[in-house]
């Protein structure tokens, strides 16, 4: 690091050379200021005020999912989220059987071995299962949506355990849509403090920042 720093101190001049430059002597120059940025953000940030600064610099966040799986279900979630207000998701998916599905934000964005790497429900309270409007819940569980006979599910949830930054941020997990009505952990199976018996994962997207 000493050496890095003093050979590119040593030599400012050589910065408004043209293409005349080796491409090495470029080459140090450009990883090492890339360091100095990179150790910028650290030195300069207040100890105390960094979600607040964060917060003022990004007032409207999105996101998106797009759901994929093994069999024909398919879908695009999209996510809103103003200051520290509740976020607000867009569901459109198809390929469903008709009637109740569980959605779920799972904790992790992980799909090396599909649907299943998602892990369990997003759950950062340490919480059971249960609906979206309980006091006791995981920050996941977001209900079920209803697919139409013609197999779309379509609806806008509003929820206020699912932001898009800080330090329960939902970016990087994943949605899952389930094969099964999700019993929002009233249906006395085994699964339904965990799962809501909501059977098999169908389709399953990894959440995104977006324009
Ligand atoms: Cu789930
Ligand atoms: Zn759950």
């Amino acid at each position: 690091m000493a050496m890095a720093m003093s050979v590119a101190m040593a030599s400012p001049s050589s910065l408004a050379l043209p293409s005349s430059s080796s491409s090495s002597s470029l080459l140090v120059k450009s990883s090492f200021s890339g360091a100095r940025l990179a150790l910028l953000p650290a030195c300069f940030v207040s100890p105390r005020l960094p979600s607040r600064a964060l917060t003022v610099v990004a007032a409207e966040k999105k996101a998106v999912a797009v759901l994929k799986g093994t069999s024909n279900v398919e879908g695009v979630i999209n996510l809103f989220q103003e200051d520290d207000g509740p976020t607000t998701v867009k569901v459109k998916i198809s390929g469903l059987a008709p009637g109740k599905h569980g959605f779920h934000l799972h904790q992790f964005g992980d799909t090396t071995n599909g649907c299943m790497s998602t892990g369990p429900h997003f759950n950062p309270q340490g919480l059971t299962h249960g609906a979206p409007e309980d006091e006791v819940r995981h920050a996941g569980d977001l209900g079920n949506v209803v697919a139409g006979p013609d197999g779309v599910a379509e609806a806008t949830i509003v929820d206020s355990q699912i932001p898009l930054s800080g330090p329960n941020s939902v970016i990087g997990r994943a949605f899952v849509i389930h094969e099964l009505e999700d019993d929002l952990g009233k249906g006395g199976h085994e699964l339904s403090p965990t799962t809501g018996n909501a059977g098999g994962r169908l389709a399953c997207g990894i959440v995104g920042l977006s324009p």
